[in-house]
């Protein structure tokens, strides 16, 4: 029975009205009397507070008629924890997705504010790194937009990603503080908190019936306090919730302290309990192995299960019926911990039985999988996790117990095959391997790619494979194409919509109708206009922050993506100094002018991803310079990469650069974002750019380089790259320029180490990627020199996106993973 009847009929307040005059009053109303604001003296960030209340009435309306909706239908509901949710800015996405965009600035404009100032003056929300985070947003989007009842769990960390600046082309990384002028999306709900324990002992209880239960005694306890904001899908049918969790001291351990005059420990007390959502790791591979990682692991992982009882408790009353209306998805290892801790509950708690408790777990879970990379996988100290989480590390012996006996009576395995199945790696010190506990407590296992799911049976996960067959899937990555075309490009949605009407922005597919058209000349100059007003807003951008002049007739070449080797921002700055060298010794040639633009965070701890952003600099400083170049090449480095940089940088792309090495980018997601907007591809066979290419086809797309198999094969046989280098005049000039220093005049043995590694072992393929890349670079310049062609491509890329619309992504995790109804599925 439900712990509380729910009425779900009770009154609602009116609607907020959409019109410009109800608007209009409304901001008024809002800055005078939530803010506090006599117009005449308001101040931008007032409006942008008064505006951003005015729209958010707006959405709340929807909100309350969504959960409604959700308890009188008692649908499955769906829980996505992720420790990122990379969301960047809000208020154009909500109002765009509303429809109030014109009406608020027109409202605006008789104030004598201009929205777009205020749009530009909202933070961006960076609470992740890259492309795992931002998925978790695009996914939250599309969730409410297909009318999935789904809840995003994470952490508010007061510290996102870190800001980047540059100092003489290196990489600073400052504090970043989104929350310093308040965050008017949020509601804290100071009466959902959880007490999340931590460290102590596991004491037997016995029960009156004569059983014993064990039961979990914390030596710390901390709060957990939930911080919803509501998130809305397209045309404002449905909104979900993203809770945020942020821990806070317990009052009653505060008070005693207090009370007993330890005002200072009270304080210090309080400021450790906060410390564990502080700030967001800034690793988007190497996990930190530190101590306090792990706590906001289990922090916000224990957090997020008390509430999914806690809801599922009220509605149903009991917790057989679990996995019937409850489907949790894993994003990556980071709260794989929740498999213990829900164990922990069922069983310590509520008294469940482990068989029954083990089934309803493993029906419940998800896991997604993001990398293959073997330094990102996470592990953690056998002794670390006693100690910090003594019950849930007796699970997990316990389960590794239940795994290691079904596969010695499957049978088949190897000493080495069954070590490589066990939740514990005993090489060297003794560690739990989270990719196997999320794997074994989880019904489905799936990958972000075709090529990268794949390989997660072929190498990874190949013997849990064959202990459990057909959990591991596939789910291609998407990204939402309202972020990622609708509001960052208006000029091309204005543009197709004209052409094909505007249903497309309800039904994506219907931008293949576009295809018919790549060819029409009128279309194609329409579609250049477009995309070179957009490079002219890039252009001054990068004038504004960089003192840099480009041409808006160059062809605008961009990498932009976190910084890291197996992405090789290093082939292609390479190929840059090779092309500069080419253009110096050969100046009677036609050379096609290119702006090449890079962006991109480094991990602080991450030597080489810093040394590759500094040569970036150094190469833009003496290449920009240089008169003989003629303006006909400039490399860019734009600071500090974050999500509103992107939705100005991508819709001005010419060419996307996806070249990592093949079987490394699990899936990658800028690779679309750039494909909607109409820019060419050159990449490699990896991760979705394999499954672009099937969609857009190989008349439209630039591929180069070794496969995965064959970069598995090199990397087996340790071939040395030497014979690439030698074989390659260009790629030996300008490696030899780079590491005697010609770029670093005033320290020339910077550069020495980095290049070394790439005559020593070369494990990301640069060297032997070169020449094939160089290759492919002067096949587009060829396209580039006819435009018919060039832009019957980019059209193309636009037509054949709609695949990669994180819509049909969430589409089939519904329906494939999660068990539930979609809209239009
Ligand atoms: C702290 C350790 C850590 C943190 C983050 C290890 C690994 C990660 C992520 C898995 C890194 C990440 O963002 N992976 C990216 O996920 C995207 C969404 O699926 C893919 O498109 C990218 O290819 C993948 O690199």
């Amino acid at each position: 029975m439900p712990q509380k009847p729910l009425v779900l009929d009770a009154p609602v307040p009116e609607r907020r009205a959409l019109t410009t005059e109800a608007l209009q009053s409304e901001i008024l109303e809002k800055l005078t009397y939530s803010v506090g604001k006599d117009p005449i003296v308001a101040r931008p960030h007032d409006w942008l507070k008064a505006t951003i209340l005015t729209v958010r009435d707006r959405i709340i309306d929807q909100w309350m008629e969504s959960s409604r909706e959700t308890w009188r239908t008692s649908n499955k509901r769906v829980y996505y924890l992720s420790l990122e949710f990379l969301i960047g800015r809000l208020m154009r996405d909500a109002m765009s997705n509303i429809g109030v965009m014109e009406p608020v600035r027109a409202a605006l404009k008789n104030f004598n504010v201009d929205l777009g100032d205020l749009i530009n003056l909202e933070p961006d929300a960076a609470l992740g790194n890259g492309g795992l985070g931002r998925l978790a947003a695009c996914f939250m989007e599309s969730m409410a937009t297909v009318n999935i009842p789904a809840y995003g769990y994470g952490i508010r960390y007061v510290h996102g990603l870190f800001r980047q600046e540059m100092s003489e082309g290196w990489q600073v990384e400052l504090p970043e503080d989104w929350l310093a002028h308040g965050n008017p999306w949020e509601f804290e709900r100071r009466e959902s908190s959880y007490e999340i324990g931590f460290g102590g002992h596991v004491e037997p209880v016995q029960e009156p019936d004569g059983t014993t239960r064990l039961e979990w005694r914390p030596a710390e306890h901390l709060l957990a306090v939930a911080f919803d904001t509501p998130i809305v899908g397209w045309r404002g049918k449905r909104v979900n919730t993203l809770r945020l969790w942020s821990a806070q001291p317990i009052d009653p351990i505060l008070l005693d302290k207090f009370n007993a005059g330890d005002h200072i420990g009270a304080l210090e007390e309080s400021s450790r309990a906060a410390a564990v959502t502080r700030v967001l790791y800034p690793a988007d591979s190497t996990p930190s192995g530190q101590e306090l990682r792990l706590r906001q692991e289990f922090f916000f992982s224990s957090a997020s299960l008390q509430d999914i009882v806690r809801r599922h408790m009220q509605a149903y009353g009991d917790l057989g019926s679990l996995s019937d209306k409850v489907a949790i998805q894993l994003n990556d290892t980071h709260p794989a911990i929740s498999i213990a801790e829900l164990m922990r509950i069922l069983i310590d708690i509520h008294g469940m039985a482990w068989a029954p408790a083990w089934k309803l777990t493993k029906a419940t879970f998800g896991y997604t999988n993001h990398t293959l990379l073997p330094e990102a996988l996470e592990t953690w100290p056998v002794g670390l996790l006693e100690r910090m989480l003594p019950r849930q590390m007796q699970i997990i012996y316990a389960i590794n117990a239940e795994v290691l006996g079904e596969a010695r009576k499957m049978g088949g395995f190897t000493d080495s095959q069954i070590a490589n199945l066990s939740l514990i790696d005993e090489h060297g010190s003794r560690r739990v391997r989270m990719g196997q506990l999320a794997f074994v407590g989880s019904h489905s296992i799936n990958g972000v790619s075709a090529l990268h799911s794949e390989l997660l049976k072929k190498t990874l996960f190949s013997d849990l494979d064959r202990l459990y067959p057909e959990r591991i899937n596939n789910k291609t990555n998407g990204v939402t194409p309202r972020r990622w075309l609708l509001q960052c490009n208006p000029g091309l949605t204005r543009l197709i919509s004209e052409r094909i009407g505007p249903d497309f922005q309800d039904d994506f597919s219907l931008l293949a109708q576009l295809d018919k058209h790549a060819d029409d000349p009128t279309f194609q100059d329409q579609f250049k206009a477009v995309k070179r007003a957009n490079k002219v807003a890039l252009a001054q951008v990068i004038k504004d922050r960089l003192g840099i002049v480009v041409s808006p007739d160059a062809m605008f070449d961009v990498q932009v993506k976190r910084i890291h080797e197996y992405k090789r921002q290093l082939l292609n700055v390479i190929e840059a100094v090779a092309q500069y060298s080419m253009i110096r010794s050969h100046p009677e040639k036609d050379w096609v002018p290119r702006v090449k633009v890079f962006a991109g965070k480094a991990a602080p701890g991450y030597w080489n991803a810093k040394l590759i952003i500094k040569l970036i600099n150094d190469v833009a400083k003496v290449v920009n310079n240089d008169p003989a170049v003629r303006g006909l090449l400039k490399v860019v480095f734009l600071p500090n990469y974050n999500v509103s940089l992107a939705e100005q940088i991508i819709p001005a792309a010419d060419l996307s650069e996806q070249i990592s090495t093949a079987g490394m980018e699990a899936s990658g997601t800028g690779n679309m974002k750039f494909m909607a907007n109409g820019a060419i591809t050159i990449g490699t066979l990896d991760g979705a750019n394999v499954e672009m290419l099937e969609q857009v086809g190989p008349d439209n797309m630039v591929i180069f380089g070794l496969t995965a198999d064959k970069v598995a094969e090199k990397r087996n046989r340790s071939e040395v790259p030497r014979s690439a280098i030698d074989a390659s005049p260009a790629l030996r000039q300008a490696l030899e320029a780079i590491s005697s220093g010609v770029f670093s005049p005033d320290d020339p043995n910077r550069y020495r180490d980095l290049i070394g590694g790439l005559y020593d072992h070369d494990w990301f393929m640069v060297a032997r990627d070169f020449d094939a890349y160089a290759a492919a670079q002067r096949d587009i310049d060829e396209l580039w020199n006819k435009p018919r062609k060039w832009y019957s491509m980019a059209i193309r890329n636009t037509a054949h996106v709609s695949w990669f619309s994180s819509d049909r992504t969430i589409s089939q995790y519904a329906k494939e993973i999660w068990g539930v109804p979609v809209v239009g599925g």
